[in-house]
C-alpha cells in the first residue's frame, strides 16, 4: 500500500452555497486524498446572487499557517488554488507555490474570478494581471472564458465558439507559463457544453462534452476542479479526468435541476460521489 496522497486546497469558505471549501473537501476527500486546507476568506455565503454576505479576509493567516506546516515537513502531492481573498494573497500564495513545489506535485490553479464576461465585483480591475502571474507558476490552470480573456486582456465574446478560437486560446494560455489547461465553458453549438484541453508538451488538444442544461448553476467550476484534481491525481490521463469531471459536474447540475433548487444553493454534487469514485478507480 502507497503513502496516501494529500492535497492542499487554498480557497474562501462560503459557509453556505456549495462553492470552494465546501465542495473541494468533501470531493477529494471522497476519491481517496487527504485534504489539508487553507482558507482564504470566510464568507456568509458566496458572492454570486447574494446580498447583504459577510466577509473576513484571511491574508493575515496564510503565511503563519503554511509556516507552521513548514515547521512539521509537510509535504503535498497536490496544491491546488482557487478564489483568493484580496490581490496581496496573490503573491503570498506564488511564495507558498516555491515552499511545497516538489519534482513531481501538482499546482493546479483555477483563476477564479469571473464569468459570463465579467470580472466578479469583489475584484479590482488589475486582479486578472496579477492572476495571470500565479498562473505561470502552476502546472495546470482551469479558466473558463471568461477569465481566460481577463488574463489574456482579450475581449469576451459570447458562444458559439469556433475550434480554431478556442484552439488559440488554449496555445495562449499555455504560453502563460502552465504545460496543462483546461478551459470550461466550451461550446459550439446550442446542444453541447463542456471543456477542451491542451497538453503543450505532447500538443494534444481534446474536448469533452455532455448535454448542455439550461439554468446558471453556482459553484459549478469548484465541483469541476475538485473532480478534475481527483482524477488526475488517481493516475487519470489529462483527456479522461476532463471528461470524468464533465460527466460528474452534469449529473450534478441535472440533479439539481430536476429539484428545483435554487441556482444560488449550488449543485448536488453529494449523491455523484459514488460514480466519481467509481470512476476514479
Ligand atoms: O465558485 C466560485 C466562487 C468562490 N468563492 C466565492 C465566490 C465564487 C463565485 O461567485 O463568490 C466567494
Amino acid at each position: 500500500m502507497n503513502a496516501q496522497k494529500r492535497v492542499m486546497a487554498l480557497h474562501d469558505i462560503s459557509c453556505f452555497g456549495r462553492c470552494s471549501l465546501t465542495v473541494a473537501l468533501p470531493i477529494i476527500s471522497a476519491v481517496g486524498y487527504e485534504t489539508a486546507v487553507i482558507p482564504t476568506a470566510v464568507l456568509s455565503t458566496h458572492t454570486g446572487g447574494f446580498e447583504n454576505y459577510t466577509y473576513r479576509d484571511l491574508t493575515e493567516d496564510i503565511e503563519p499557517i503554511a509556516r507552521h506546516w513548514q515547521s512539521l515537513s509537510l509535504g503535498f502531492d497536490a496544491i491546488y488554488s482557487g478564489f483568493l481573498g484580496s490581490f496581496r494573497q496573490i503573491e503570498i500564495v506564488k511564495t507558498l507555490f516555491e515552499d511545497f513545489k516538489t519534482e513531481d506535485n501538482i499546482i493546479l490553479v483555477d483563476p477564479v474570478m469571473g464569468d459570463n464576461g465579467k470580472l466578479y465585483s469583489v475584484f479590482s480591475k488589475d486582479f486578472p494581471q496579477g492572476m495571470r502571474t500565479l498562473c505561470q507558476n502552476a502546472d495546470i490552470i482551469v479558466p473558463n472564458i471568461t477569465e481566460a480573456v481577463l488574463m489574456l486582456d482579450e475581449e469576451y465574446r459570447e458562444g458559439p465558439y469556433t475550434q480554431s478560437y478556442i484552439e488559440i486560446l488554449l496555445k495562449k494560455l499555455a504560453a502563460i507559463g502552465a504545460k496543462k489547461v483546461v478551459l470550461t465553458g466550451v461550446y459550439f453549438d446550442d446542444i453541447d457544453l463542456g471543456a477542451a484541453s491542451y497538453d503543450a508538451e505532447s500538443g494534444l488538444v481534446s474536448y469533452s462534452f455532455s448535454k448542455r442544461i439550461e439554468g446558471y448553476y453556482h459553484g459549478t467550476g469548484d465541483v469541476f476542479g475538485s473532480a478534475l484534481l481527483g482524477a488526475l491525481l488517481s493516475d487519470k490521463p489529462l483527456e479522461t479526468a476532463v471528461k470524468i469531471a464533465v460527466d460528474f459536474t452534469t449529473a450534478s447540475i441535472a440533479r439539481t435541476k430536476a429539484a428545483g433548487t435554487d441556482v444560488r444553493f449550488g449543485v448536488n454534487f453529494e449523491e455523484g460521489l459514488g460514480a466519481l469514485i467509481a470512476a476514479c478507480k
